[in-house]
């Protein structure tokens, strides 16, 4: 298992829109989830797109556990939302390829997902509170979407120009 870099706006790479895997889940597939649940941890983060350390499949990882909590890492490969409710909620929402900018998105309350697991079994399942909140973000990923994007064009633009700022004085520091 390896910690990788994760992407961080304005990289071009966080707006592809990612590929179904194709065949069956291999021990390719599962190594890079493992590498994926490693840096989410190391983040440290809830879920994580494979396209936010460079790579444009339609993976994702996650885990809900509180600290404290027995580790519930989940795995989605080709998740796909088909049904959602009318009710939406309000949530803060953080992203790590946007580090230390917070804002709230409204999105729907609950929805309906298929996916394979790490196995490559089939789910069907509902998800509500922070599950349905962190998978539509997740997914978005995979549209090349970020929680930003639903921002005000002068919040996007204030979050990215921060972001940047944050690197050019963390590599200055680095130098010194
Ligand atoms: O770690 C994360 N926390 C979070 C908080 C509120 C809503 C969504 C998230 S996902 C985020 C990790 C991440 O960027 N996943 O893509
Ligand atoms: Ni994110």
């Amino acid at each position: 298992m390896a910690i990788r870099e994760i992407l961080t706006v304005p990289d071009p790479r966080l707006k592809e829109v990612s590929k179904p895997v194709m065949g069956p889940v291999t021990d390719e597939h599962r190594a890079l989830m493992d590498d994926m649940l490693e840096t989410m941890y190391d983040a440290p983060g809830i879920g994580l797109a494979a396209i936010q350390i460079g790579v444009p499949l339609r993976i994702i990882v996650m885990d809900l556990a509180r600290e404290g909590e027995e580790k519930a890492p989940r795995y989605f490969v080709n998740p796909e939302i088909v049904e959602t409710v009318e009710e939406t909620k309000p949530y803060e929402e953080g992203c790590l390829s946007v580090p230390d900018i917070f804002d709230e998105v409204e999105r729907p309350a609950r929805c309906r997902i298929k996916y394979l697991d790490y196995n490559g079994n089939p789910v069907d399942e509902w998800a509500e509170d922070l599950y349905a909140v962190c998978i539509q973000h997740e997914m978005d990923h995979l549209e090349g979407t970020l929680f930003i994007d639903y921002l005000s064009r002068l919040k996007r633009q204030r979050a990215i120009d921060k972001v940047k700022k944050a690197k050019i004085r963390a590599i200055r520091e680095d130098a010194n």
